[in-house]
């Protein structure tokens, strides 16, 4: 039966994708990892806090939001731009726009990517104003100099970063917007999202197609392995943002995306100064702290398995980046992981800021000039110290891959650029770009059949306002299909410390999948550098290849600043800190649930949420609401149906609080 069952899959899907398998039928794939002779000591149980918590005391060195929004005065820009866009006559359209506009509240909001109508008036605003520009024959020149202009006019930020930013990314956006004929309701409703109301897009609906396979029984969830049994011991390394240019000492208090740089000229006064370990600031990573925390993985955690590597390896200096630049620094950082960690595997993941401009991940239907062969085959030729050649036609082509760890589990890295919706180029084509969904059906599917057990990596985390919806759907409805095989995910590009659920597609009491979303080394911005360690059921005759429990250390910046020593400690375990069973989707469910009733429990998650950083603002009913939503959100763009039950759960609470009081 097997093999009919195998043939049929293959002629499914070739009917529906021309990507192609990883190993060709027959071919027996090797494993990467040999089998250790090591036993782990799992974290205890019910006793919390083997590590030291270094006291805290606070003062200074944090971002001052009062004094960064007055310094952008957005009542005084749209004034400017109202009278620019008079004088540039521009369609009734814009101006309308313009009225309704809070320019500062747009650029705090794409900085979080928490966005509002506001955003979506102001991409309405900004995409009249181009496609006006490209309707009138106006050259790609004329639109980068008239938006130049536009930018340092409204004080949006300094001239060279209004400069370097309309250089680097003018040319590829009028590019797409010249073939482009929807207008700007599709466009920011595809951009934005959900905020943007739900804009009906018929160019951008598509379906992937799953084979003729009926979805296999679902078991009830096994009882966790036997006290002893071998586990594997992972390393999640994320969103480093090292900075070459960091300078201790220079003006930590920038107008500019980044500061803590020369370039960022002295500090007004003492407190502005950059640190000597980072910042909680917007700066980035410095070498020294790096380099200390991957000196501390290497003697406290000498018996690391296996590394999940999930991206963004560049600084935030996204106005002033080269190809050049930024393959250095990931040559530099592949480097000295591979130095640190002689014999250990490394499973990286591509994040957004690889490319040059961050978020430009051209689909393989974009050629020549603006092709993304230049990033796509360095990373090839970087990733195969930790990958077998098998790899390499898929990651060439879209900087994804599929490989076998042990036998019996495998490992899926996909290319998250492909739903994120800052990449212009999916405007042209947004179907299953590079064919990388159809690809991971295949993956799964012979998986199933091979009875492989597979945990998926990935840089954006597929529920994020970042994610496409369409993108996003698909994939939570291939989790849903394959939620027997998919025993966990892994993600990164938050910074946060934090998870998304998966549920059943028609039974939101039953939870089928959980992302992990892995803290990031950069303290960019308001927290503590941080990595986090898994313990993974690994090879025995009962194995599930599920998550046993997790462990999350920190730095405490601030206090290496003050005692210029940094110290790494383990800020908690999740089984120990948040009282769990296990790690089943279920137990999560259940903890999220307890988010919205326990305040003392969210407040708990909430301090994890921020590595225990000590500039972490307050949390509010709204923001609590925000935040437990985004953990039940494993599909973006749909919170109306995934959230309002337990948002009016939260409101009664909150309710019944103030009647108490
Ligand atoms: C594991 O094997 C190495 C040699 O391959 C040996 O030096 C080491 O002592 C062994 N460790 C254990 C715990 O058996
Ligand atoms: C931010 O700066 C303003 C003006 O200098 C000051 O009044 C305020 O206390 C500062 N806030 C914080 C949290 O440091
Ligand atoms: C912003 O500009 C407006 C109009 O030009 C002015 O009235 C207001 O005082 C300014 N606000 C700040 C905080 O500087
Ligand atoms: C851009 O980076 C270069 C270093 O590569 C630096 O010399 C230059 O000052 C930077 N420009 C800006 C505007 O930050
Ligand atoms: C978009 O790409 C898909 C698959 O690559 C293709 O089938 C479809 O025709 C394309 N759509 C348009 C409008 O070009
Ligand atoms: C900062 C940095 O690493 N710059 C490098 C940019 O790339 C060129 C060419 O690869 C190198 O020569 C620079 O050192």
């Amino acid at each position: 039966m097997q093999p009919l069952v195998r043939v049929l899959v293959l002629l499914a899907l070739l009917g529906a994708s021309c990507a192609a398998p990883a190993v060709p039928d027959g071919d027996e794939e090797q494993p990467v990892l040999s089998p250790r002779n090591w036993t782990h000591v799992l974290p205890p149980e019910a006793a919390f806090g083997s590590g030291r918590e270094p006291t805290v005391v606070l003062e200074g060195g944090r971002l001052n939001r009062t004094v960064l929004n007055a310094r952008f005065n957005g009542t005084e820009a749209l004034r400017r731009l109202r009278k620019l866009a008079r004088r540039l006559n521009m369609p009734p359209l814009v101006d309308k726009a313009l009225r309704l506009l809070n320019l500062q509240q747009v650029v705090q909001e794409v900085e979080t990517s928490v966005m509002s109508k506001v955003s979506c008036t102001a991409c309405r605003a900004g995409v009249s104003f181009i496609q006006h520009y490209i309707r009138t024959g106006k050259t790609k020149e004329d639109i980068i100099q008239v938006t130049k202009h536009f930018c340092i006019k409204l004080k949006m930020s300094t001239p060279r970063v209004c400069d370097g930013i309309t250089e680097l990314f003018g040319g590829e956006v009028t590019y797409v917007l010249q073939r482009l004929s929807l207008g700007p309701e599709e466009i920011c409703g595809f951009v934005i999202g959900d905020a943007c109301g739900d804009v009906y897009n018929p160019f951008h609906e598509w379906k992937v197609s799953f084979p003729p396979v009926p979805k296999p029984p679902v078991t009830p969830t096994p009882a966790p392995p036997k006290v002893g049994s071998p586990t594997f011991k992972v390393l999640h390394l994320s969103d480093t943002h090292f900075d070459p240019y960091y300078h201790e000492g220079s003006n930590a208090d920038c107008n500019e995306p980044l500061c803590c740089r020369l370039t960022n000229g002295p500090p007004a006064t003492p407190a502005a100064a950059a640190g000597r370990w980072g910042d909680y600031r917007k700066c980035d990573t410095p070498k020294r702290t790096v380099d200390s925390m991957l000196e501390h993985i290497k003697t406290t955690h000498p018996d690391i398995d296996y590394i999940l590597w999930t991206g963004d390896l560049p600084p935030h200096d996204v106005w002033n980046q080269t190809r050049d630049e930024n393959l250095s620094i990931i040559k530099q950082t592949v480097e000295q992981l591979s130095t640190t960690f002689p014999n250990v595997p490394i499973f990286p993941a591509l994040g957004n800021h690889e490319s040059v401009p961050v978020n430009s991940y051209p689909p393989p239907f974009v050629k020549k000039d603006y092709s993304i062969e230049w990033l796509y085959e360095e990373m090839d030729a970087q990733w195969r110290r930790w990958l077998p050649p098998s790899t390499s036609p898929t990651v060439r082509r879209g900087a994804f891959y599929s490989v076998l760890v042990r036998p019996g589990f495998r490992i899926v890295s996909m290319n998250m650029n492909n739903c994120n919706n800052r990449n212009w180029w999916l405007l042209l084509n947004s179907t299953d770009p590079g064919h990388e969904l159809q690809w991971l059906i295949y993956e799964l599917q012979a998986a199933e059949i091979n009875n492989e057990k597979v945990h998926i990596i990935g840089h954006i985390p597929p529920g994020h306002s970042d994610c496409l919806k369409v993108w996003s759907r698909n994939y939570y409805n291939i989790i849903n299909r394959y939620e027997s095989t998919v025993m966990a995910q892994f993600f990164g590009h938050t910074h946060y410390d934090e998870f998304e659920l998966f549920y059943d597609n028609s039974d939101m009491s039953r939870a089928t999948s959980v992302a992990y979303i892995g803290p990031s080394v950069t303290p960019y911005y308001d927290l503590n550098p941080g990595y986090r360690l898994y313990y993974v059921d690994a090879d025995h005759a009962l194995t599930t290849r599920a998550v046993l429990d997790h462990e999350n250390w920190v730095m405490s910046l601030k206090d290496a600043n003050l005692y210029d020593y940094p110290i790494w400690y383990k800020l908690y375990s999740a089984k120990s800190a948040y009282k769990m069973n296990s790690l089943a989707p279920q137990e999560w469910a259940t903890l999220l649930d307890q988010f919205t009733s326990d305040q003392d429990a969210f407040d708990l998650y909430y301090k994890h949420y921020w590595k225990n950083s000590p500039v972490r603002p307050n949390c509010d009913a709204e923001c609590r609401k925000r935040l437990v939503c985004d953990l039940r959100c494993g599909r973006s763009h749909d919170r109306r149906s995934l959230c309002q039950e337990i948002e009016s759960r939260i409101d009664s609470q909150t309710g019944e609080n103030l009647v108490k009081t």
